[in-house]
């Protein structure tokens, strides 16, 4: 094929392409105030806990994430290679389909898009599938998960996260309804189609954008 390039200038591109999309902006993805409460949400205080029912106990020291599929640099996370990743502090809203909305979560973890740049997805990467220690799964598509503000969370209000929230890492994705964020994370699979997973087999939308109102399928 001739729009194909060589390794070298392939990877050139690829970086390219994160620079021209703001690579190293980190922070909120700005909406106006008005705007800032999707449709069909209302504010809580305190962070419900939702999940399977079964909280799987991973101590630190026992934890790896998996970063495999369509990825030059496949890798296998512990602890100190994760915390070694660069670290970002940010702050975001919660949406939960189930119509709960919490603001100003403070977090502190590794941005997705450091992530990704340590793993080199290839070009036909254009979803993620997340697994979760307790055996859930959930579909994104990459450019979703790579926003700005996407992060693997291990921290909350300046504390460890906690075993009920997804601690010791979870995913969370401010932009598009919470249950994108798999709790308890140890795999993220880079996939060229998209495919359902957990709760989008049972009706949930494939992407789940909250000012879209995209709740079920
Ligand atoms: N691993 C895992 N991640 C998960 C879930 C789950 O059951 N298992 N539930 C999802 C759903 S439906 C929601 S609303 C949020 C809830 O996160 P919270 O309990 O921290 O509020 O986690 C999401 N991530
Ligand atoms: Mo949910």
């Amino acid at each position: 094929m001739d729009d194909e390039l060589p390794d070298a200038s392939k990877l050139t591109k690829s970086k390219q392409r994160w620079a021209s999309e703001g690579k190293f902006l980190t922070g909120h993805v700005s909406r106006p105030e008005s705007e800032r409460l999707p449709p069909g949400q209302h504010l809580v205080r305190d962070w419900p806990i939702l999940d399977l029912g079964k909280q799987p106990d991973i101590a630190r020291e026992r934890w790896r994430l998996e970063i495999k599929g369509m990825v030059d640099r496949p890798v296998a996370l512990d602890w100190a290679a994760f915390m070694a990743l660069p670290q970002t502090r940010l702050s975001s809203d919660i949406h939960c389909v189930t119509t709960w909305s919490r603001y100003d979560n403070d977090w502190q973890g590794v941005l997705t898009r450091d992530l990704l740049e340590h793993v080199q997805p290839r070009d036909e990467a254009g979803f993620v599938m997340l697994h979760g220690y307790d055996g859930y799964t959930t579909n994104v598509p990459l450019a979703d998960f790579a926003t700005p503000d996407a992060m693997l969370v291990h921290g909350w209000q300046g504390k460890p996260l906690a075993r009920a929230h997804g601690g010791p890492v979870r995913v969370v994705i401010p932009h598009l309804y919470f249950w994108k964020s798999a709790k308890w994370v140890r795999g993220i699979e880079l996939i060229g189609a998209d495919k359902p997973g957990f709760w989008e087999v049972n009706g949930y939308h494939m992407r789940g954008d909250p000012w879209a109102e995209e709740r079920y399928s």
